[in-house]
């Protein structure tokens, strides 16, 4: 059975996997309003995602007789960050990942702590995950940037991303 502390520790990333849901479907919106339909579809595809990386948290905490607490719950806020264009929408998308790997690495350790190797070894899929995904925010910037700011650059940059 999961510690009192590591069941806390797991419903704080359960309420973050739900926040990043709610933001890329924010994000996915922005895109879709402003004619970034690749883009949107790609967002819309990530906030997927995260919902299915929130519910893999909520599987496993159940299996470990523990009681997962929803973000609803919590009463968090989903209003939506400010967008400026759609190098923004790449940033929040980097800055987002981030911020979750951090997140993971600190639960990570909460597990570690409590000496709770079945939890270790789940959350490495998690590990493995927020490497990849940060890497793709990453070179979705890079490839923005090189594609520029000039010309057809919207369109694009739009092509680019609906593709990843
Ligand atoms: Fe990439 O956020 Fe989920 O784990």
């Amino acid at each position: 059975m999961i510690s009192e502390r590591l069941l806390q520790a797991f419903n704080e990333q359960i309420e973050i996997e739900s926040s990043a849901s709610h933001g890329y479907l924010n994000l996915a919106i922005w895109c879709a309003s402003n004619g970034f339909d690749g883009a949107a579809k790609f967002f819309f595809k990530q906030s997927d995602e995260e919902r299915e990386h929130m519910l893999k948290l909520i599987h496993y905490v159940i299996e470990r007789e523990g009681r997962p607490i929803t973000a609803a719950k919590h009463g968090t806020d989903h209003s939506p960050a400010p967008v400026k264009d759609i190098f923004d929408v790449l940033h929040q998308f980097y800055a987002n990942e981030q911020s979750v790997t951090a997140a993971v690495f600190k639960l990570l350790k909460t597990a570690e702590d409590d000496g709770d190797y079945n939890a270790v070894n789940f959350l490495q899929w998690y590990v493995k995950e927020q490497h990849e995904e940060e890497n793709q925010a990453r070179s979705l910037i890079e490839k923005a940037n090189l594609i520029g700011k000039e010309g057809p650059y919207k369109y694009l940059i739009d092509e680019m991303v609906g593709k990843s």
